[in-house]
């Protein structure tokens, strides 16, 4: 066995007013409770230290600004950070257990609109502030195992967990900013929601045999309500923790690392005679809806 005690750190809402020297407490007291509880590993929301502030609509870029993460304290992650000069990224991190930072992911899928439309009731601008990721879907080994990440929107794809799974990757770990109303179908409301959440991590976790730790900012955050359902499903495909609240919330879980070989044996064995020319549209769009019938 290897196990890897998680925490899935779900969070309620961080209203635009809050700064984030209120937040980091609130962090900080969910860290104390994983350590507590015997956890190896916690996993916080996306943005996790602000507001989810694409929902407003700004023009002036230092205000913008603001809302960014220049560095963190450690001297290792600075290069990277370096590198991001005049770039904005929707970032995660993975930090071992002795705070060191083993890898750096970049949100590949980004929703929503990169225009104001006064016309809608909500705002999701995510594709108006933030650059498409540069990093692919890496994988990591630290802490005995393979880690992965992804963020928020990144979870609904079944390609963001295959090049993962086709990695070898024992856990994925990510966090999420998920309005309860689809800004793009108003009709879709809470229920369909968390529907698409579990529908999406449990099949991502089954179909690549890995461990999924998914991670809501959840409440009523500036007057928008924000899902909760925080999750932690096995290899199997099985919720094995699940948040009942939409504040900040502690599921902590002990992952059996191989749990996932069964289901990797499998995944693996196929690809002797998978044929690669079949996959090719998942790669490109070109031809993927064939033409309208005569
Ligand atoms: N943050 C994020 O990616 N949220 C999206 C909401 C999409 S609605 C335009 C999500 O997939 O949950």
């Amino acid at each position: 066995m290897r196990i890897i005690t998680v925490a899935a750190a779900q969070m309620g809402p961080i209203q635009r007013a809050e700064s984030r020297q209120t937040v980091i407490p609130r962090m900080i007291a969910l860290m104390d409770e994983a350590k507590a509880r015997g956890a190896d590993l916690i996993v916080y929301p996306e943005l996790a230290l602000t507001t989810f502030f694409p929902r407003w609509y700004m023009e002036d870029q230092a205000e913008v600004d603001a809302w960014f993460e220049r560095e963190i304290p450690n001297a290792a992650a600075m290069p990277l950070f370096a590198r991001a000069a005049g770039h904005h990224f929707n970032t995660c991190i993975l930090t071992d257990k002795s705070g060191k930072i083993v890898g750096k992911y970049r949100k590949t899928h980004l929703p929503g609109h990169s225009e104001f439309d006064p016309e809608r009731a909500f705002q999701h601008l995510e594709k108006r502030y933030f650059e498409p990721g540069d990093t692919g879907f890496p994988v990591w080994r630290t802490m005995g195992g393979i880690f992965g990440m992804a963020i928020c929107n990144d979870r609904r794809w079944p390609e963001t967990y295959r090049v993962m799974g086709l990695q070898g990757v024992e856990m994925v770990v990510l966090g999420y900013n998920t309005p309860s109303v689809n800004p793009q179908n108003s009709e879709e409301g809470p229920s369909r929601r968390l529907f698409h959440n579990r529908l999406s991590v449990q099949s991502g976790a089954y179909q690549n045999a890995t461990w999924v730790v998914a991670v809501a900012k959840a409440g009523v955050e500036d007057g928008f309500p924000l899902i909760g359902g925080s999750l932690i499903v096995d290899p199997d495909g099985e919720i094995v923790a699940e948040a009942r609240t939409e504040g900040d919330e502690l599921l902590v879980h002990p992952c059996d690392l191989d749990a996932t070989a069964f289901g990797k044996q499998t995944i693996f064995d196929f690809a002797s005679h998978r044929r690669v020319e079949h996959y090719g549209l998942i790669t490109s769009r070109v031809g993927a809806i064939p033409p309208p019938e005569e």
